[in-house]
């Protein structure tokens, strides 16, 4: 259900007609014609509770109208706005509009506080650092089933690439997600090495990165979008320092892409979902016939997993994203 604010539409009310629509708060056609008719805008960033958004090709701050505040909005959201009353005055959100896709993740896997990432995003840009492939792997596995759970692709940057003397790690990586068309670029954000492929991985789509903090994601923003000046942070012995705070999302002129530069994250909790759910966010599982529809896999009798065409590092973190969620 869209988000809307009805005191906003107050006065098509009528105070004396006890109708359930009425009990119920539902739009009389009359209002949801009034509301549609609206301008829309669409949500580039939230910080705190400040919204701002892109509108009539400017970026300029929205705030939540009347009831809606509360209501949760995140970058990517297409929103309807009552426009400006004067000169002085700013649009006033009135509406967050249903969602094609959404990113979402929870602190960790035994909670249930999702947080959006990105609305309406085409896909998903995990940022790994080269010199910490594994360990990014295991993060980039949670994500591909987040994406897969809210209807966008993955693809993948290995950045920091100035930083290892031996690339097989990067081809192996792509050798285990090639079966999956998810798509890869290398880059190293300080030499400006393969800033064109991901250009082109980017190329005419509306896309998020995410990956933990000080892989780079602020530095390649600022190579790709030269006027967004974001702030990039010193990696210490533990990893980044969580520089950036809030998501933001720009135009990338060169291939008329939206890009979202994102905080990066610790843990990529997937709370969301149940045990039983996950299987089929792993595409090389989904894709078993085994006799049991809810088969997860995990022993019963008659399961095919032992013909499924998986990588074996895919299999570990299956397993080990079944554990968690089942509070192991
Ligand atoms: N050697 C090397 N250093 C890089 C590269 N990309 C980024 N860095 C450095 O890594 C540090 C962290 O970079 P950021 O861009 O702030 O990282 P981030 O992913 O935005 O981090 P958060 O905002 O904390 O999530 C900075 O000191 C960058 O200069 C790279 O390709 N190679
Ligand atoms: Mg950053
Ligand atoms: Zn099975």
């Amino acid at each position: 259900m869209p988000r809307i604010d009805m005191d906003a539409y107050e006065d098509d009310w009528d105070e004396d007609d006890p109708s359930p629509v009425r009990r119920s708060r539902e739009l009389s056609p009359a209002a949801r014609a009034k509301i549609d008719q609206l301008d829309s805008a669409r949500v580039v960033a939230v910080d705190r509770g400040r919204v701002t958004v892109l509108y009539e090709g400017e970026v300029v701050e929205a705030p939540l109208a009347g009831t809606m505040r509360g209501t949760k909005t995140a970058v990517g959201d297409h929103v309807r706005v009552r426009a400006p009353r004067n000169e002085s005055d700013v649009p006033r959100i009135v509406e967050v509009l249903d969602r094609d896709t959404v990113l979402t993740r929870t602190g960790d896997d035994s909670q249930d506080d999702e947080r959006i990432i990105v609305a309406n995003a085409d896909q998903v840009v995990v940022v790994l650092a080269a010199d910490h492939l594994e360990l990014g792997a295991r993060f980039l596995d949670r994500v591909m089933v987040a994406a897969s759970v809210g209807g966008l692709d993955t693809a993948i940057c290995v950045n920091r690439c100035d930083l290892i003397g031996d690339r097989s790690v990067i081809d192996d990586l792509a050798e285990r997600y090639a079966p999956l068309d998810v798509r890869l670029c290398v880059t190293s954000a300080t030499e400006g090495d393969g800033v064109d492929d991901l250009l082109e991985l980017l190329a005419g789509t509306w896309s998020a990165f995410a990956g933990h903090s000080g892989v780079g994601k602020s530095t390649l923003f600022n190579l790709i979008v030269p006027e967004a000046n974001r702030d990039v942070g010193e990696v210490g012995p533990r990893g980044g320092r969580h520089t950036t705070t809030a998501s933001r999302a720009m135009h990338v002129d060169a291939v008329d892409a939206w890009l979202v530069d994102t905080p990066g994250v610790r843990s990529f909790g997937l709370g969301q979902l149940g045990p039983r759910d996950l299987a089929r966010h792993f595409p090389e599982l989904a894709a078993l016939d085994c006799p049991m529809d809810d088969c997860i896999h995990d022993g019963e009798p008659g399961c095919k997993i032992a013909s499924a065409q998986i990588h074996p590092e895919r299999l570990a973190s299956y397993r080990r994203l079944l554990a968690s969620l089942r509070g192991g």
